[in-house]
């Protein structure tokens, strides 16, 4: 009889923090208090047929009356750190001027609620709430240069207010949904399908990081920690034909190269120029603004959630799993990948979410030694990664959620493998703390960790809250759930 040795658990280095991920209009509500203007989301959802069931941020998590609360059940968990955005419609309501102190007041209130915790704030400055006046009218919104300008300066102000009692400030969330999304195939706001504002977008998404990261060190106290959360693409191609791997060399460049190359290298890729040619002459980007966008970052945040498997276009129509019109992005007519409309999108085979996209953490692990090989030296964060289960309570108003807790553990061992290959990863933020808004698809996905009744607010913690809690406390992913 041999006796097994049991597996080592994977432990994570101390200090590592484990947080939780959340965004303004995905939670806060309070929609029309304190002097908060719409923000294009509040226009996208009462467009018709934008938003699931036309589903509104009004109410939310109502997370803006109950902050308090929410801050005492992450208190309860044990968890180190708390992602949050703040909404630009709420501090500087028309996008320009003078800030609105209740506003500011809010940020100030739950930034010392979660002191008071023992819970380090990490606080995003845009994450997808662009004030709609800021958006209307022929030349409005990112493609615009001028708010790029008017983000800067939104940046200084919320600097200012808050720099005393926030150490970790991130930028951007996210900016290709932001460009992509909103301006090319118009699944989110503010639901534009033109790929030339599209990829102007992007342009002036980066160009808005690298000033405002100006603005904050120019405000903010020499300790200030810098980021920028991006999604990266973890791009497979479908077979080493020369075809399919031109079709990931054009999905990386779009994904991930156009936001990671100006701000990390201070430079556009040449693929990429040359693959939109047909689009742009990318006159729109001046010759100071590289300098500009290639500010020293103290961090940069990632967020995974699936990869992507694409190939050149499928004209035979033999290949077993056909691409589909919904690239795992939302389902549009209008692409996402401008210049690069062509590339088929096709199913990892396996398990999926709720939303569809297929479960593979080794695309985690990918993206985080990319990162480490790329900003070598720059400490990395996972700033979102979750998944969407229809959770429903049980008779005795338990929610159990034990496809969730498979999904982090396979997700948590993937960082602990990049920590193994030498990355220097520093924390965790699952998202999401609570059920929320989830963009088009509005109440009807779930990512929480914590449920919520959208009737009552109230608030349950799923048994992955619980699992989550025990992994915080020990810095160790637990045998059994
Ligand atoms: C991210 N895509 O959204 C956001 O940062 C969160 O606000 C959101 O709730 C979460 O992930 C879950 O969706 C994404 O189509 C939305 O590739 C869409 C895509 C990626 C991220």
């Amino acid at each position: 009889m041999t006796v097994q040795a049991r597996p080592v658990q994977p432990q994570f280095p101390s200090g590592f923090l484990w947080g939780t991920s959340t965004a303004a209009y995905q939670v806060e509500g309070a929609a029309r208090e304190d002097g908060r203007s719409p923000s294009i989301w509040d226009t996208f959802c009462r467009t018709p047929g934008k938003v699931h069931e036309g589903h509104t941020g009004d109410q939310a998590c109502d997370h803006y009356h109950r902050f308090r609360d929410d801050v005492a059940l992450m208190g309860a968990l044990g968890l180190d750190a708390y992602r949050f955005s703040v909404s630009w419609s709420r501090v500087q309501p028309t996008g320009s001027g003078p800030a609105d102190q209740r506003g500011l007041d809010f940020y100030r209130a739950l930034t010392d609620e979660l002191l008071e915790h023992g819970i380090t704030p990490f606080l995003t400055l845009y994450h997808w709430d662009l004030p709609q006046d800021l958006e209307s009218g022929p030349e409005g919104g990112w493609p615009a240069r001028e708010t790029a300008l008017r983000f800067a300066e939104y940046a200084g102000l919320v600097a200012e207010a808050l720099g005393d009692r926030v150490v970790n400030w991130t930028t951007l969330n996210e900016p290709w949904c932001s460009a992509f999304l909103g301006y090319g195939s118009g699944v989110h706001a503010p639901g534009r399908t033109d790929p030339v504002a599209a990829l102007h977008a992007a342009h002036h998404l980066n160009l808005a990081h690298g000033l405002a990261a100006q603005a904050l060190r120019a405000t903010l106290p020499a300790e200030a920690k810098l980021m920028v959360s991006l999604n990266p693409a973890a791009v497979r191609a479908r077979s080493e034909a020369q075809g399919d791997q031109d079709a990931a060399r054009r999905i990386d460049a779009l994904a991930t190269r156009v936001f990671t190359s100006p701000m990390l290298r201070g430079v556009y890729d040449e693929d990429l120029i040359a693959d939109t040619a047909h689009l742009t002459d990318w006159s729109c980007v001046r010759d100071s603004d590289l300098k500009d966008i290639a500010q020293p970052l103290d961090a940069l945040g990632l967020n995974y959630y699936t990869p992507s498997l694409v190939s050149a276009p499928d004209r035979n129509g033999s290949d077993p799993v056909p691409p589909s019109r919904d690239d795992g992005h939302g389902a549009s007519e209008h692409s996402p990948w401008p210049g690069s409309e062509h590339v088929s999108f096709h199913q990892h085979p396996g398990e999926r979410t709720e939303m569809g996209w297929s479960i593979d953490p080794t695309g985690l692990t990918e993206l985080l030694l990319r990162f480490h090989r790329e900003a070598p030296g720059l400490p990395l964060y996972v700033t979102e990664n979750g998944a969407a289960y229809d959770d429903v309570p049980d008779a005795g108003g338990m929610v159990h959620d034990p496809q969730r807790i498979a999904y982090l553990r396979r997700h948590f061992t993937a960082v602990h493998e990049a920590l193994t290959q030498g990355a220097d990863v520093r924390g965790y933020f699952l998202w999401s703390l609570l059920d929320n808004f989830e963009w088009a698809y509005g109440y009807s996905r779930r990512f929480g960790a914590v449920h919520v009744d959208f009737g009552t607010q109230r608030r349950t913690p799923k048994s992955s809250a619980l699992w989550y809690a025990r992994v915080a406390a020990s810095g160790r992913i637990p045998d059994a759930a």
